[in-house]
């Protein structure tokens, strides 16, 4: 058989690899197994974090508006998932309060969140009053805070979260009102 002929003839026979192997592996091997062990722990985390659906709510429709009042409804409760960089970044729900005598109230908000990933930035909630610039904020797992709120104005609490590596949020926002 020419060497040409046991050439081609390998590219068809399940065991020429071990007619070649012998020569090459040796050298080869040694340098580059080494290179390989010190890179590997440099490699990005597994990316394992899920991303929170779209559900498409935003500062004029919010996933919930609901009417608090001793009578009714005394809490908002509503439990739902953001993430980021990618996925639904941030939610919206509202909240409004009978306005009686006293203009001013106090409520609490909580928000209770479980965290997968690497945080640089504490998610939030924040709690706007209707036109107010400066809201409010709770951070997560911080416990129940207490907010004043204007009762003459609908109450738009929007939670969520920036990180430039993934994380993702499942939470939990509680506002007491009575
Ligand atoms: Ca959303």
């Amino acid at each position: 058989m020419s060497r040409l002929s046991l050439v081609v003839s390998c590219l068809f026979a399940a065991g020429c690899g071990a007619v070649a192997d012998p020569v090459d592996q040796p050298g080869e091997l040694g340098p580059d197994a080494g290179a390989i062990e010190i890179d590997a722990p440099t490699t990005p985390p597994p990316d394992d974090i899920p991303l929170a659906p779209f559900d498409n709510d935003s500062a004029q429709a919010p996933a919930v508006d609901q009417f608090l009042s001793p009578t009714g409804e005394r809490a908002l409760v509503y439990g739902d998932q953001i993430s980021a960089p990618d996925g639904d970044l941030a939610d919206f729900m509202a909240f409004r309060l009978p306005s009686g005598s006293n203009s001013q109230q106090r409520v609490t908000v909580t928000l209770t969140c479980t965290i997968l990933g690497e945080l640089a930035v504490i998610p939030r909630a924040e709690v706007f009053a209707g036109g107010v610039q400066n809201p409010r904020t709770i951070a997560c797992n911080e416990g129940p805070v207490f907010v004043t709120i204007d009762t003459t104005k609908s109450q738009l609490v929007r939670v969520d979260v920036a990180s430039e590596t993934p994380v993702h949020l499942d939470y939990e926002l509680r506002v007491d009102a009575f």
